[in-house]
């Protein structure tokens, strides 16, 4: 069942506007890149993404780009009273063959100290290291500050979609 839903999967993907599956690296594939537009004054902001593994078992180990002065994986777990709390992790896994997804209340790329808000329409380039693959080099585009995703997920995305 697993197999046949990554299989579907992939098809869905394959199926999208070739655009969406220009950032390729070895076995990696990165969708949807986004980012957040940061709220006023904030020093923090937050970048998501998926990335599908066609290939043997990899990790992702850093990302860097220069819009902030430290670039780290975080997730996000529950503490005892039940509060969202976000930490940093050495590596972010992605297995054989599987989908990994950086999204919001998940996984997700910490830009620490920016040196200047993430103003929505814009983008950043943004650079992911992964152990097997090596680096990939994007242009990240800025969503609205409550942006969920880039494109609507699995449906055709055209352009940007409005969330607020
Ligand atoms: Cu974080």
């Amino acid at each position: 069942m697993k197999r046949l839903t990554c299989a579907l999967a992939a098809m869905i993907l394959a199926a999208l506007p070739a655009a969406a599956a220009d950032i390729m690296v070895g076995d990696i594939m990165i969708f949807e890149p986004f980012a957040r537009a940061s709220a006023g004054r904030a020093k923090n902001g937050a970048a998501f993404l998926t990335i599908t593994n066609k290939g043997g078992a990899d990790r992702l180990l850093a990302a860097s780009t220069d819009v902030s002065t430290k670039t780290e994986l975080h997730t996000h777990t529950m503490d005892a009273e039940g509060v969202a709390r976000m930490r940093q992790v050495e590596h972010i896994d992605v297995p054989a063959g599987e989908t990994v997804m950086l999204q919001p209340g998940g996984l997700h790329v910490m830009l620490m100290g920016l040196k200047a808000p993430l103003k929505q329409g814009d983008s950043f380039p943004l650079t992911l290291r992964f152990e097997n693959a090596g680096d990939v080099s994007f242009d990240i585009p800025v969503m609205g500050p409550g942006a969920k995703g880039s494109g609507g997920g699995m449906q055709h995305g055209h352009g940007m979609k409005k969330t607020n």
